[in-house]
């Protein structure tokens, strides 16, 4: 045989292992495990439910850590607006079974009221 085509061989040799190699290394690639860091978890917001119910907010005064947040319920059958007596917050009208809710984010006392039944009264203390 002439050494022309023992080279022809060899370089057919040559490259099918080089083909085979390199479709492992691709695949060994490819089934790499790609991980995203996970980043710094919000922490979840405590929610302090205060129930309004006969006319009157259930606890009346509430004291919570500012960052928090308090969640009002109306279980009258009668529609409530809560209102910040100095503007900080205003529900729309809610409903029975309507919530709203305030996350106070700077520490304080807020005293508020239903816009609807002035009588009716609660604070909210943010430590
Ligand atoms: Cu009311």
């Amino acid at each position: 045989m002439s050494i022309i085509i023992w080279i022809i061989i060899v370089a057919a040799v040559a490259s099918g292992i080089y083909y085979v190699y390199s479709a492992f290394l691709k695949r060994k690639v490819s089934s790499k495990k790609v991980s995203v860091e996970p980043g710094p978890k919000p922490s979840p917001i405590t929610v302090t439910k205060v129930v309004i119910g006969g006319f009157s907010f259930q606890p009346r005064e509430l004291s919570i850590v500012r960052g928090s947040a308090v969640r009002w319920i109306n279980n009258d059958a009668t529609a409530h607006v809560i209102v910040d007596d100095a503007g900080a917050f205003k529900s729309d009208s809610l409903p029975q079974g309507g919530t709203f809710e305030v996350v106070f984010d700077s520490s304080g006392e807020f005293s508020y009221h239903c816009a609807i039944h002035p009588s009716m009264t609660g604070k909210i203390v943010v430590e």
